[in-house]
């Protein structure tokens, strides 16, 4: 996307931009301002800039030389077991074991990486690996989505930079389109996938037999995500383009065309999925992040790519939309299609971060520093950008895979601006990453931000985009051997050339003008700030954007609060009762109307309900309804209370760890709490017998250490009491199931055994298999291996640290605490119909186990608690003033707990740990549908 670098707006008149030749009307740009920026943060000095890039390469190195070591030619490298992801050798993840082909996926990913970092004879040595060893035949159903942005992508970028490579006589001089030739016979495989009535494709398509064959084992699917049909065409008309076969552009053309046509007519808006068959919207909630975001970058895109009109037309058009209806700067909050004044939920997803990057190629900047800015905040609060989070910033869903949206985001507004603020943001993601992702063997994807929790997994767009984007954020023109300004990037950051807009343009462009809304000057109000007048005028224009905001994330006090306590502490009581209502009661449902409360099915079974004043039947009714609501916050979070434990945190501290493995543990009903109490720090020993069932042959050898204890044949409690007496100063139960993983299972708390349990005085935790297997594999290798058990991982021993980290990792500032979280204003039922099956469905482990140990799920409660906000909305929030207070006290005592100054304090409250990860566990469900 530096396809405009500063080349694309000269002047408040739209102008043609010089890369799209054929493009007429483009109100399109990149803008670049590096060179006018006078003031606002400090400038980064050229050898301060030099420095992080040198950090970027080197952390580059350790993932890659590691995937190469220890994955290739696996598809991914699982940097915990440090070995390759091969599909079916590991337990299914589900949807996200799709993008696994079986054909060297990280290696197809990185190749145009190799290249802008200035690896050529590392690039030219990857080409070859990919000629020789990449087999796209493979007997593997695939996601046509992933295997087009990453394979084919990754070929055509690959392709792209050795034909330039060639072009300058010194490297690649051998190269005959061989990728390209590789990518055309991928494209020709993925087409059957496009072989139905709408033109929309198949979701996921086999290797090897296409779809309809009985042995492709796929094919029966009716639905596709937005962004999985909508994401095609700057790849598959650049490979027509590059060969001259004109069916792949067409594919996607005619995909794109269906879906401009399904679009909601009045809103402009289209839903998450729809029916390839009929064209349905089958989901119609409509955001800018999971299952539509890549949709609408490509419409731009191949604007900017192909000079077509009607994609700009189409862009625009829906940008009226989103501006209107989702974008509530800083938020992008997810409406209904058919009312789109209406959200669809209080959340956001971690996909949508790419959009302010979006933005800035529109030209809109201000709402791109705005939520860029938000975002930067959540980051600042937990370290990375949890997958999903709440309208008042608490964590919805806990995980974190290193996705590189918020990099993407802050290389284009650091072009668009020139304001070094956004270097020191690059900055500060370098940082985090060494500092809590980066382990002996590539960097660990989150599995919890908020313990500090790793998974086993590094995915291949990790060294697709995260890389190429830091690294160009502080690359000089001339720290790069080719003009990065001649290419577009593709959404996986593959760089096709801005030349293929003019090369066998053989594709009829519709005409299809009549069919556009006609859009008031306004939309175009946002494009093109020119930067020529803009930052001279105002060099601190990006800061004055950003400072109001500063706080927007501390300080969360949602929009529209009414406050309620008043007339609470009155003691009126709303005509129902919050204990007493029941979502299946029609005289309830009449109740709830008339106090403007309305009631969202949700898709897993749950109710939510929002309160809408406006809608209430008179003001007293309006009162009502507010009490009515937070009744319920009240009442939910209780039940949260009593029901569940957040996950804890089992982190290896002995050589050659560190600290930094850190693995995701259950935890017990019973015991020392580690929330409460300082973390547990010791040598782990096995005990004898292994299942901990009966009084210990071995105490001498877990006196004093963290017993090892295999789950089954008696209770959790049992167990504790066993490796107590024995001495043992803490427990890690592991599951006895073999292959089982915290990455496919959810976790669970361990239950007492029915009696008193205020005997256990040691902490205990729940290891899955997988997990628990790491522990075991270093015993193994290292004999003596530390541990620590805790509420939230802790910062590697710095000076451990000191002595097996590059310099640069020192450098590391300071990162404040975890913040007090919010409390809850909106609020979820579950569905009292549907919430027995729901609650089995979703969380077997509740089920007691047939091996007697008493497992109780950490399962969403029946009445959960989520806060809620819309344009109309009562917020319930009646809290600021308190939660101002609170967050005072908190930054009081923040300084005490601070991860890098003492490895024994608390960080987090625990009924914020409480709330997120009630939240976590409901957002798993749903995400995990949204997934790309
Ligand atoms: C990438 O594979 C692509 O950017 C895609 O469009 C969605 N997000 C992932 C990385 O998060």
């Amino acid at each position: 996307m530096s396809e405009a670098g500063g080349r694309g707006c000269g002047s408040p008149v739209p102008q043609r931009a010089p890369w799209s030749l054929v493009a007429a009307t483009a109100a399109i740009c990149l803008v670049s301002a590096t060179s006018v920026w006078t003031a606002g943060a400090e400038p980064m000095s050229r050898e301060e800039k030099q420095k992080l890039g040198n950090q970027v390469l080197e952390m580059f190195d350790h993932a890659y030389g590691n995937y190469m070591e220890h994955a290739y030619p696996a598809d991914e490298l699982m940097p915990l077991t440090c070995r390759g992801r091969v599909r079916g050798q590991e337990p299914s993840r589900g949807d996200v074991d799709d993008a696994l082909g079986k054909f060297s996926l990280t290696l197809i990913d990185s190749l145009d990486t190799l290249v802008v970092l200035n690896k050529t004879k590392e690039f030219e040595d990857a080409v070859r690996k990919v000629l020789r060893d990449v087999n796209l035949d493979n007997d593997v159903v695939v996601s046509v989505f992933e295997t087009n942005i990453r394979v084919l992508g990754g070929l055509l970028g690959g392709h792209s930079l050795a034909i330039m490579l060639k072009e300058k006589g010194e490297y690649m001089q051998w190269y005959n389109d061989e990728l390209l030739q590789m990518a055309k016979q991928l494209g020709y495989k993925l087409l059957p996938a496009f072989n139905t009535t709408s033109g929309l494709p198949y979701p996921r398509i086999n290797l090897k037999f296409g779809i309809r064959k009985p042995e492709a084992r796929t094919g029966t699917e009716t639905d596709t995500c937005t962004a999985c049909a909508g994401t095609l065409i700057l790849e598959f008309a650049a490979l027509s383009r590059f060969t001259g076969a004109t069916i792949f552009e067409e594919y996607a053309r005619k995909a794109l065309d269906f879906l401009w046509e399904k679009r909601q007519r009045s809103s402009n808006l289209v839903g998450v999925t729809i029916n390839i068959h009929t064209g349905d919207w089958v989901r119609k909630d409509s955001g800018v992040g999971a299952g539509i975001d890549s949709y609408y970058e490509y419409l731009l895109k191949a604007y900017v790519l192909l000079g077509d009109d009607s994609f700009l037309e189409r862009f625009n058009t829906h940008y009226d939309a989103i501006m209107r209806y989702i974008s509530q700067p800083p938020l992008l909050l997810d409406v209904h299609i058919h009312k789109p004044m209406l959200n669809a939920r209080t959340w956001m997803d971690a996909l949508l971060a790419f959009f302010p990057g979006l933005q800035v190629l529109k030209g809109d900047i201000r709402p791109a520093i705005e939520t860029h800015e938000m975002l930067y905040q959540v980051i600042k609060k937990h370290n990375f950008l949890p997958e999903a989070f709440t309208t008042d910033f608490r964590v919805h869903w806990a995980q974190h895979p290193l996705r590189p949206e918020f990099a993407e985001s802050t290389y284009f507004l650091y072009k668009a601006t020139g304001d070094p603020y956004y270097l020191e943001v690059g900055k500060t993601l370098i940082e985090n990453l060494n500092k809590y992702a980066r382990v002996p063997c590539g960097f660990a994807a989150m599995k919890d931000v908020r313990t500090g929790s790793h998974e086993d997994r590094m995915d291949s767009f990790f060294l697709a985009e995260m890389f190429k984007y830091l690294y160009l954020l502080f690359a000089d023109k001339e720290d790069i051997i080719f003009d990065i300004e001649d290419y577009i990037f593709t959404t996986e950051a593959h760089l096709l050339p801005l030349w293929l807009s003019t090369t066998n343009q053989s594709i009829s462009k519709k005409n299809t003008s009549s069919e556009y809304t006609e859009l008031d000057d306004s939309n175009f109000d946002w494009t093109c700030p020119n930067t020529q007048i803009l930052f001279p005028n105002d060099p601190l224009y990006a800061q004055s954007i950003r400072e109001p905001l500063k706080n927007v994330v501390d300080k969360s006090c949602p929009r529209g609060i009414i406050r309620v306590e008043e007339s609470f502490r009155s003691g009126a009581k709303p005509p129902l009762r919050a204990r007493d209502f029941m979502a299946t009661n029609p005289e309830h449902l009449e109740i709830l109307k008339k106090m403007g409360v309305s009631l969202i099915h949700l898709k897993d079974g749950r109710v939510q309900l929002v309160q809408h004043a406006i809608q209430a039947a008179s003001s007293i009714d309006a009162e009502d309804g507010l009490r009515f609501m937070q009744e319920m916050i009240e009442l939910s979070s209780q039940q949260q209370k009593e029901q569940q434990l957040p996950p804890r945190a089992v982190q290896i501290v002995s050589h050659p760890f560190f600290g930094r493995v850190v693995l995701t543990a259950g935890p017990a009903q019973f015991g020392l709490d580690l929330s409460k109490h300082k973390e547990t720090r010791g040598f782990v020993a096995s005990s004898k017998p292994y299942n901990g069932c009966s009084e210990l042959t071995n105490p001498e050898a877990v006196m004093g250490k963290i017993a090892l204890i295999q789950r089954g044949q008696c209770m959790f409690a049992e167990k504790a009491r066993n490796i107590q007496n024995a001495g043992a100063i803490g427990g890690i139960v592991i599951d006895d199931n073999e292959g089982s993983s915290s990455d496919t299972a959810p976790l669970f708390q361990m239950a007492g055994d029915g009696k008193d349990t205020d005997d256990i005085k040691i902490p205990m935790l729940f290891l899955f298999s997988k997990e628990g297997s790491i522990i075991l594999d270093a015993i193994r290798e290292y004999e003596e291996v530390e541990v620590l058990l805790s509420d939230k991982a802790k910062d590697r021993d710095p000076e451990m640290e000191n002595e097996e980290q590059p310099s640069s990792e020192n450098d590391s500032q300071n990162q404040s605490a975890e913040q007090i979280s919010s409390s809850s204003q909106e609020v979820d039922l579950v569905d009292q119909e549907s919430s027995e099956e729901n609650s089995l469905n979703s969380h077997p482990e509740s089920l007691s186990p047939a091996d007697m140990d008493n497992a109780a799920s950490i399962s969403p409660s029946e009445q959960t608690s989520n806060p809620t906000e819309n344009h109309e909305t009562t917020n319930l929030n009646g809290e600021c003033t308190d939660l101002d207070n609170q967050l005072q006290e908190q930054s009081e005592t923040e300084e005490d707990s601070n991860p890098n100054v003492s490895w024994g304090k608390k960080v987090q409250p625990i009924d914020s740990i409480l709330a997120d990860w009630n939240e976590d566990i409901e957002a798993f469900e749903m995400m995990e549908k949204d997934e790309l």
